[in-house]
């Protein structure tokens, strides 16, 4: 039998979307990955730069810092989903309105090449496959063949943007 030192059990990677557009978001993002690394079974693999993006949804809000982790997981989909939103809370995260402001939002991207559709969560992340503000860090840290499960290669649906005013932060 193998040697599993940490019982941490089978570990997969999942890739957590990070966007923060109030109260220090470049801080708030950078807190997050750290915190990311700290989860239970979980460690940070990766992280894009950040980037700088105008808002999806209501314009009468703040620009957003997004970024994108990969993590390494021995955490079941649903746990790391309550574990994202405990982050958040950290975060004094106010849910106001649906693509309202906020400290910090953690979404599941991808997780392990697996297709979820239930109430709780959907995985790829609905939204994921249209985004700059996603698409782009991703690309950073998955190579363009990468195919995102019911959606395609990671290079044709980062051709299809469209030009989108996004900027790498640093
Ligand atoms: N949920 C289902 N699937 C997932 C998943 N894969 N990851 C459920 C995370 N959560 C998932 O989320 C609502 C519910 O979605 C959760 O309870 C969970 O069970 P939420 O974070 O409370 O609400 P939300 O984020 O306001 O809604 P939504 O539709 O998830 O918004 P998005 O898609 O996260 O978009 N503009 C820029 N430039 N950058 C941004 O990051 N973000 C948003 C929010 C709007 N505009 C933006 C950005
Ligand atoms: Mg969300």
């Amino acid at each position: 039998m193998e040697s599993d030192p940490g019982g941490c059990g089978a570990r997969r990677i999942a890739h957590i979307g990070l966007g923060s557009n109030l109260e220090s978001p470049v801080e708030q993002v950078r807190r997050a990955f750290d915190e990311l690394d700290a989860l239970p079974q979980t460690r940070l693999r990766a992280r894009s730069r950040l980037y700088h993006s105008r808002p999806m949804g209501p314009q009468d809000q703040p620009d957003y810092i997004n970024a994108v982790a990969a993590l390494e997981t021995g955490l079941d989909p649903l746990p790391l989903l309550q574990a994202l939103q405990g982050i958040e809370q950290g975060h004094h995260r106010v849910r106001r309105r649906r693509w309202g402001a906020r400290t910090l939002d953690l979404d599941i991207l991808l997780y392990a090449g697996l297709v979820i559709d239930t109430p709780e969560l959907q995985v790829p992340h609905p939204g994921l496959h249209q985004r700059g503000f996603v698409l782009h860090p991703l690309r950073e840290l998955l190579p363009g063949d990468f195919v995102i499960p019911g959606r395609g290669r990671l290079d044709a649906l980062v051709a299809a943007l469209p030009p989108q005013d996004l900027e790498p932060c640093r």
